[in-house]
């Protein structure tokens, strides 16, 4: 795979809801998507940061600065016959990994297209129907809660998550709760709790949650392992973990017993297998993650999710959820809660240029 011409482009899309979490409101979103053209293919990628640095330090414009300063220099004109040898290049760059993603999984894309295969299999997957969730942001009211939660219930979502921080936690669980006592149910704090609001941790402890979704600080163990230790909910990690390495310690501690893995955060496709891979070996599962993804990003995810460890349902959720035009065909929507990956070589979505060009707000070629 010769990095010949690469397409870079930021897009904006407005999201159909309000998404409130502990660090903010996301409304518009900007996003990054990379073509990489290579001996008469096409590879796709999309970076998944965020507009502003609350869930992670990358954002759109990190990314942006990223690539064409470090990692396109040192790159361009090479042949890779693998992902893995594109990131024995780059390894020198510490962090920014949303940012090298998107140019380890535009190679992946490229790879199983060359080998006319979908890119599950070249991962290495198991199955092509998926269990999704929805990822639920924090509400006006407890009603407006549990009607959304109803809502999405009956659309067929296998899982609830609901996103808390301190004072917006235990009453509305309750509520819904109360409201649908089977349903698979889950929350996400996103860093904003610590071990002295260790009561309304305890009170979620008492609602029958799947798991407790990151409560405590994105760079901490210790303290995730000490929380664990006083409750029977599942610890699920997210920001915690960037790297094998991370889900070795945090497993290892038991910081947390389920990883949601989001290919970004952790690197790519190559390192998001290590991490499924390791959890497999502590008997943790592993789903993943979502970051408002359109449709290139959303494709990937479903993709990494065909592996056997990906045993609970994603943030992977219909497409026309999010957004009122997509930049790729087909729809990537699920029926009754269960995602098809799609079918065709690579990602097996094409690209709908005419979307794309209309939401385009800054364009960059790259040539070797
Ligand atoms: O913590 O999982 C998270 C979105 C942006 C940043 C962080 C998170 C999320 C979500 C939404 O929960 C997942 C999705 O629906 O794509
Ligand atoms: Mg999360």
């Amino acid at each position: 795979m010769k990095l010949e011409r690469l397409e870079l482009r930021e897009v904006t899309a407005q999201l159909r809801f309000r998404f409130e979490t502990s660090f903010g409101v996301e409304r518009e979103l900007r996003k990054v998507i990379l073509v990489v053209h290579s001996e008469g293919l096409e590879g796709y990628a999309e970076g998944t940061a965020n507009n502003w640095p609350g869930y992670s330090y990358e954002t759109v414009d990190t990314i942006w600065e990223s690539l064409t300063r470090y990692i396109f220099p040192r790159v361009m004109g090479k042949d890779y016959a693998t992902p893995a040898q594109l990131l024995r290049d780059l390894k020198p760059i510490r962090g920014h990994n949303m940012a090298v993603a998107t140019l380890e999984t535009a190679l992946w894309d490229l790879q199983a297209k060359a080998a006319n295969i979908p890119l599950w299999q070249l991962l290495g997957g198991v199955r092509t129907e998926l269990e999704v969730g929805a990822s639920l942001g924090i509400q006006k009211s407890i009603e407006d809660t549990v009607a959304i939660a109803q809502q999405h219930a009956q659309e067929g979502y296998k899982r609830l998550k609901f996103k808390v921080k301190p004072g917006w936690d235990v009453a509305p669980l309750r509520a819904v709760r109360e409201a649908l006592p089977d349903m698979a149910l889950t929350v996400d704090a996103n860093s904003a709790y610590s071990l002295t609001d260790i009561r309304a941790l305890q009170a979620l402890d008492e609602l029958g949650l799947d798991y407790i979704e990151q409560p405590l600080s994105y760079d901490d163990l210790i303290d995730h392992a000490k929380l664990q230790a006083m409750l029977k909910t599942p610890i699920c990690l997210d920001e915690s973990v960037h790297s094998p390495e991370d889900a070795r310690k945090g497993l290892g501690l038991d910081a947390g017993r389920i990883i949601n893995v989001k290919v970004g955060r952790v690197r790519g496709h190559l390192a998001s297998r290590r991490v499924h891979d390791i959890a497999k070996s502590f008997a943790a599962p592993v789903w993943c993650g979502g970051m408002l993804e359109l449709g290139i990003g959303r494709a990937h995810n479903l993709h990494m999710s065909s592996l056997e460890n990906f045993s609970l349902p994603g943030d992977t959720a219909s497409a026309s959820r999010y957004w009122e035009e997509d930049i790729v065909s087909p729809w990537l929507d699920a029926v009754d809660g269960v995602q098809t990956i799609p079918d065709g070589p690579g990602i097996g979505v094409d690209l709908r240029t005419d979307v794309l060009d209309k939401m385009t707000v800054r364009k960059d070629i790259i040539t070797g």
